[in-house]
C-alpha cells in the first residue's frame, strides 16, 4: 500500500472514530491519536524521508489536508455533544412553572412568636411602640443602670453567662429600659420582647433560655393606677375570659413600689402542679413604678417624670394560654408538641 492510500486508511478509521465518540473526553483522546505529537498522522511523516522531492510534496499537502479536515470534524463533533448535553440537562430540570404545587408540609410559627405577636398587637393598639436590644448586654445596662450596684445582693437572683470581654447574655429584657430611657424624649411608652438567660437549674417551670415581653410608660403623674389598668388589658385581651390574678409586694431594685401579679395556674386550675410548684399560682409580670434612681441615671428629674415598668414571663403566658405543663417543651424541637399549633 502506498504512502497516500495509508493516509486515506487513517483519514477513514479516524472519521469513523469520531463519529462514534459520545464523550468530549474521548473527543481528545481520538484527537491525541491522529494528530497529536506521537499520532499516527505524525508516524507517517517520518516516513518521508524516503521519498523524492515530488512524493514528499504530495504526502505532506495529503498529510496538511487530512489533520485540517480531522481538526473541523473534531470542532463539529465537540459542538454537537455540548448540544446533547445541554439539552439532556434542560429535559431533565424541565419544570412547569404553572403547575400546581405537590403537597408539601409548611411549617409554622413557633407558640412563643405567635402570643408574642399578639401582645405586640395589644400594646401597639394602646400606643406603645416596639423595641429591640442585643442579646448580649453590658453589666451597665443589664445592672448597674438599673441600680443595682456592684455587690447589690440581687444580682444573685439573676446569675448568668459572661463574655471574656466582661459582657454578659442580658438576663431580663429590662436593659432595654435603660437604652430606651438614654434614646427616647419622654413622654412615651415602649414594649421590648426579646430572649433571655439565666444560670438557672431548669424545671417545669424554669428554663436558662426564655422569653420576657418588658413595658416602659414614661410621662407625667403616671400612677399605680395606670399600671393595673394596662395590666387588664393586656390579661383580658389575651385570654378572652376572665382570669385570677393577685398581686403582691415584690422587690425589684428598679422599681418603687415593686409588684409581683400572679396568675391563678390555668394548668391545674389552682388545685397545684409541678408548674405552679403546688402553690395554685404563678409568677408572670413583676411591675412597679420606676426608681427614680433610674430616672436619675438617664438624666430625667423624678420630680417631673415619672413611670411605670413591667416584666411579662412570656412563656409562662403561652403555658397558660394553652394548659402547656412543662416549660422545656418550648426549646425541644419536639415537632409533636409543635404540630399541635398548627
Ligand atoms: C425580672 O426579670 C424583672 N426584670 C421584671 C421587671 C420588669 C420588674 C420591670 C419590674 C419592672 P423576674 O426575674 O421575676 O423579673 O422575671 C420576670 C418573669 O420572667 C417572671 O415572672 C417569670 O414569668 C419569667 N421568668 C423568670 N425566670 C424564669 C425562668 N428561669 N424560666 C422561665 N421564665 C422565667
Amino acid at each position: 500500500m502506498n504512502i497516500i492510500d495509508e493516509l486515506q486508511e487513517i483519514y477513514k478509521e479516524a472519521e469513523d472514530l469520531i463519529s462514534n465518540v459520545k464523550k468530549e473526553s474521548q473527543l481528545d483522546d481520538t484527537k491525541n491519536l491522529f494528530i497529536g505529537k506521537k499520532g499516527k498522522l505524525s508516524l507517517i511523516s517520518k516516513k518521508m524521508g524516503n521519498l523524492d522531492i515530488e512524493e514528499r510534496k504530495q504526502v505532506g499537502q495529503k498529510i496538511n489536508e487530512i489533520s485540517e479536515n480531522l481538526e473541523k470534524l473534531i470542532i463539529i463533533k465537540r459542538d454537537s455533544i455540548k448540544d446533547e448535553e445541554l439539552n439532556l440537562l434542560l429535559e431533565r430540570e424541565k419544570f412547569d412553572v404553572l403547575q400546581p404545587r405537590k403537597h408539601r408540609e409548611s411549617g409554622t410559627l413557633h407558640p412563643i412568636t405567635s402570643v408574642q405577636m399578639e401582645v405586640e398587637d395589644i400594646f401597639v393598639s394602646m400606643g406603645f411602640e416596639v423595641m429591640d436590644g442585643p442579646e448580649i448586654e453590658t453589666d451597665y445596662n443589664n445592672f448597674e443602670a438599673l441600680n443595682f450596684t456592684e455587690d447589690h445582693p440581687a444580682r444573685d437572683m439573676q446569675d448568668t453567662f459572661y463574655t471574656d470581654d466582661g459582657n454578659l447574655l442580658r438576663t431580663h429584657t429590662s436593659a432595654i429600659q435603660v437604652r430606651a430611657l438614654k434614646i427616647l424624649k419622654p413622654p412615651f411608652r415602649i414594649i421590648a420582647p426579646g430572649r433571655v438567660f439565666r444560670y438557672e437549674e431548669i424545671d417545669a417551670s424554669h428554663e436558662n433560655t426564655f422569653n420576657q415581653v418588658e413595658g416602659m410608660v414614661v410621662g407625667k403623674n403616671i400612677s399605680v393606677a395606670n399600671l393595673t389598668y394596662t395590666m387588664n388589658q393586656l390579661l383580658s385581651q389575651i385570654f378572652n375570659k376572665e382570669t385570677i390574678v393577685r398581686l403582691r409586694p415584690g422587690y425589684f431594685p428598679f422599681v418603687e413600689p415593686g409588684f409581683e401579679l400572679d396568675f391563678q395556674c390555668m394548668v391545674c386550675e389552682g388545685k397545684g402542679c409541678s408548674v405552679c410548684k403546688h402553690s395554685g399560682w404563678v409568677e408572670l409580670l413583676p411591675c412597679g413604678l420606676i426608681h427614680p434612681n433610674v430616672l436619675k441615671f438617664a438624666g430625667l428629674d423624678p420630680e417631673i417624670w415619672t413611670g411605670f415598668a413591667f416584666g411579662l414571663g412570656l412563656d409562662r403566658l403561652v403555658m397558660m394560654r394553652y394548659g402547656i405543663s412543662d416549660i422545656r417543651y418550648f426549646n425541644s424541637g419536639n415537632l409533636r408538641f409543635l404540630k399541635k399549633f398548627l
